[in-house]
């Protein structure tokens, strides 16, 4: 009851202090708001805080893996568009000079203007970004997460189940440069991404590897640092720079238990053709 009084005299005799409180009060709820609508909208804030790793490869080559970078939800509806909207294709490539089926399903979108992309004897039809507005959003977001970075292009892919794969390559046709940054999110069923060294005869680590006692170079054979590998999460953004495709090869293998759709986005950037 004495309380009940106390608060009663509070509110009807404010002191100085008393709408200070208030004010302080009040000032924190508005504040926690903003974070609030702040955190579920902006993915770059998501980014710093959802558990984003660096993982240096050696000899300037780095990925970034961020587990949960889109939001469960968002990430669905992403799903759900890029599964019904894309105009998927599977088309047939040239693997060691013999015609097969791309494994996977896929699609290409890119900036007027680029040169043309062409891989493994296939040149893909280049639609645009206003043909598939979501993808627009999806692009600001990796933009925000990635400060400098000015993605101009973008491959697709959608494996139906864990027949679908891609087999070990690296990204390095020369419209992408002599160190790409692609930026890859994917959606729905987790999948294994390997990532192995590529065998550079002189490179400075075989020398080193020549140059140790035999008992260290025993050690180096069975160490992992020449393989690396994620789970894609649904969500997760992985990121590959520096020399990664330069000196390593990566792949999504087949995996008999994945028994669900996943589609990935890789976002690249085309350098200017100045031949002509
Ligand atoms: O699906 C992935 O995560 C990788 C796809 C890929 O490596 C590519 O499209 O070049
Ligand atoms: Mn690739």
């Amino acid at each position: 009851m004495k309380a009940v009084k106390t608060l009663k005299n509070i509110f009807e005799n404010p002191t100085k202090q008393t709408l200070d409180f208030a004010g302080c009060l009040f000032w924190i709820g508005k504040m926690s708001n903003r974070l609030t609508t702040y955190i579920n909208t902006n993915p770059n804030f998501i980014k710093e805080n959802q558990n984003r790793k660096t993982i240096d490869l050696g000899e300037g080559s780095e990925i970034i893996y961020v587990p949960r970078f889109v939001p469960s939800d968002q990430s669905w509806k992403w799903f759900d568009y890029l599964d019904k909207e894309i105009p998927w294709v599977r088309p047939t490539i040239q693997v060691y000079g013999r015609s097969c089926s791309q494994p996977r399903d896929t699609c290409y979108v890119a900036s007027k203007g680029l040169q043309g992309l062409r891989y493994s004897g296939y040149t893909p039809h280049a639609y645009s970004w206003d043909e598939c507005p979501p993808l627009k959003d999806i692009l600001a977001a990796v933009h925000e997460a990635l400060p400098g970075s000015s993605f101009n292009s973008l491959l697709l892919n959608k494996y139906k189940n864990g027949s679908d794969y891609v087999a070990w390559h690296a990204d390095d046709e020369k419209v992408y440069g002599p160190t790409p940054e692609i930026a890859s999110i994917s959606f729905g069923c987790e999948r294994d991404f390997q990532l192995r060294r590529r065998p550079a005869k002189n490179s400075s680590l075989v020398q080193a590897a020549h140059e140790e006692p035999p008992s260290k170079r025993i050690k180096n054979r069975v160490s992992q640092n020449n393989q690396q590998s994620f789970v894609l999460k649904h969500g997760s953004l992985l990121v590959m720079r520096g020399n990664t495709q330069r000196d390593w090869l990566h792949s999504v293998p087949k995996r008999a238990k994945a028994d669900a759709v996943r589609i990935n986005v890789t976002f690249r950037h085309i350098i200017e053709d100045k031949s002509g």
